[in-house]
């Protein structure tokens, strides 16, 4: 009974068993229907007792046990959850040895606490679906070892939601969140958004990227997850700051804010890339966008300014490949041959913009086996100094509509179709470099890419798209820069 413990249900419990001398019935729920606790073992068992419907509110305080809080085999429903959370935003503290361990579970929704236990993985969903882990802060206590603070793995797992929570600092190896699955399947249909991921680093080789999803093992199988609206900043810890191991995902509308690293199509095919803003201050070093690998990317409508990357964080790089994958992508691959960089095939590279960077567009940068069949098409590059399109291994990589212009270096091979080096004629709004009245990159795209409606500010593409991210338009802006008062747990 103690679980289900209440200033007023104390109150009325002991008022009611003095005057009727037995109190056999328990009244379990208080006003709010919900079960609230205050204590580590109040909530185990809590959480023993809940079914779909059951609210359980922590109260101010810590919580710590030795072998966490396990959430085996509990189902809600998508009308009646069962909801794990602070009572007050933050003020819930899970500490110490503690963790939450979801199993074979769905619908349960963990909010609002604060994180800063240490040696677990700090919520781990295992073959889970429907599971929502919203508005608690992940600030771990860290001890020198490599962890995980979010794994979402298993068999069926899928349709999991990680939002407006905060992540960081983070200084030993691990990703805030890992996406894994089975050895044959990685977890679907899940979504990361609205959060504020900040402060990895100092850098290492490999196993600090803020986020993974998916490993080379699993990447020909597909993910189809979302991760949208995040604002990642400071995230220096690994070359990539957001790794994709698996098949078809969408990376979009984030803002990588003076992260050294990229968004890196690392292994799987399909990814689709676009309307994120990547932001540098042209000081910090590193500081890059997005590189692939593999067949059928698209990426377009992302706007990059004041990145200082080269080589291997270059902007926007399509990358050579050191293991061919084939045309179909699924021939039968060895797990060393998994782990290779793959061939691109197919990328697709399309009305991005590129201002005050260290480099433009690249292709064929770090290994032998160029790109095949790719297309660099309505890009707006205009950096100052180093390169604008860079070509180490083209191969039969495609150009056409884009515009070039400021540094000396780069366009001399291409004709004035392919890359055109013109003046855009850019003005500053909102902070960002868009397109003058003037500009000629007004209605300057060519060749039909039918996923291209909107532009980098969520408004629509008029008549002929406009070369570059930008489309020049009076409708309102629905997507810019996110700050830190659009992600967390307080927005
Ligand atoms: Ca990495
Ligand atoms: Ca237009
Ligand atoms: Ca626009």
């Amino acid at each position: 009974m103690s679980a289900y413990r209440g200033k007023k249900f104390q109150f009325l419990s002991v008022f009611l068993c003095s005057w009727l001398v037995a109190c056999m019935v328990p009244v379990f729920a208080e006003e709010d229907g919900a079960v609230h606790v205050s204590t580590a073992s109040e909530l185990q068992s809590a959480i023993k007792k809940a079914q779909a419907g059951t609210t359980i509110v922590l109260e101010d305080g810590t919580y710590d046990v030795k072998g966490g809080f396990k959430i085996t085999g509990k189902n809600g429903t998508s009308s009646s959850p069962i909801t794990i959370q602070a009572a007050n935003q933050g003020q819930a503290v899970i500490t110490g040895e503690a963790f939450f361990s979801i199993k074979k579970s769905s619908y349960i929704v963990l909010q609002g606490m604060s994180f800063t236990n240490t040696g677990n993985t700090a919520v781990s969903l295992d073959g889970s679906s429907h599971v929502q882990v919203s508005r608690n802060t992940f600030a771990l206590t860290e001890n020198g070892k490599a962890l995980k603070w979010v794994y979402v793995y298993g068999v069926d797992s899928h349709h999991n939601l990680i939002d407006h929570n905060e992540f960081g600092p983070k200084h030993d190896l691990g990703n805030f969140i890992t996406f894994g699955g089975t050895n044959t399947q990685i977890s679907q249909y899940d979504t990361v958004e609205y959060n504020y991921f900040h402060d990895t680093g100092p850098r290492v080789e490999n196993g600090l990227e803020a986020i993974r999803v998916g490993t080379s093992t699993v990447s020909m199988s597909d993910a189809f997850d979302t991760i949208q609206y995040n604002l990642f900043e400071n995230c220096d810890g690994d070359p990539e700051f957001v790794s994709v191991k698996s098949g078809h995902n969408t990376v979009r509308y984030n803002t990588f804010r003076n992260s050294q690293g990229v968004l890196s199509a690392r292994h799987g095919h399909g990814q689709s890339y676009y309307g994120n803003f990547f932001l540098g201050d042209g000081v910090k070093p590193g500081t890059g966008g997005i590189r692939l690998y593999a067949n059928d990317h698209k990426v377009y409508n992302n706007y990059f300014e004041g990145l200082t990357g080269t080589g291997a964080a270059s902007t926007l790089l399509i990358d050579g490949g050191d293991y061919d994958g084939g045309t179909d992508g699924d021939a039968p691959a060895t797990s060393e041959e998994l782990a290779k960089h793959w061939r691109v095939y197919r990328a697709q590279v399309v009305n991005n913009t590129i201002v005050n960077s260290a480099t433009g567009i690249s292709v064929g940068q770090s290994y032998q086996l160029a790109p095949v069949d790719s297309v660099v098409a309505n890009n707006l590059v205009m950096n100052s100094k180093g390169t604008l399109y860079f070509e180490p291994k083209p191969g039969n990589t495609s150009f056409a509509g884009n515009i070039g212009y400021g540094s000396k270096l780069s366009n001399a091979s291409h004709s004035s179709s392919e890359i055109q080096t013109i003046d855009p004629l850019l003005t500053t709004a909102n902070g960002l470099q868009v397109l003058s009245d003037t500009s000629p990159a007004i209605d300057a795209s060519v060749g039909d890419y039918f996923f291209i409606t909107g532009d980098m500010d969520g408004q629509t593409r008029s008549g002929i798209s406009d070369v570059g991210a930008d489309e020049s338009s009076n409708e309102a802006v629905i997507n810019r820069p996110l700050t830190g008062a659009d992600v967390g747990p307080k927005s």
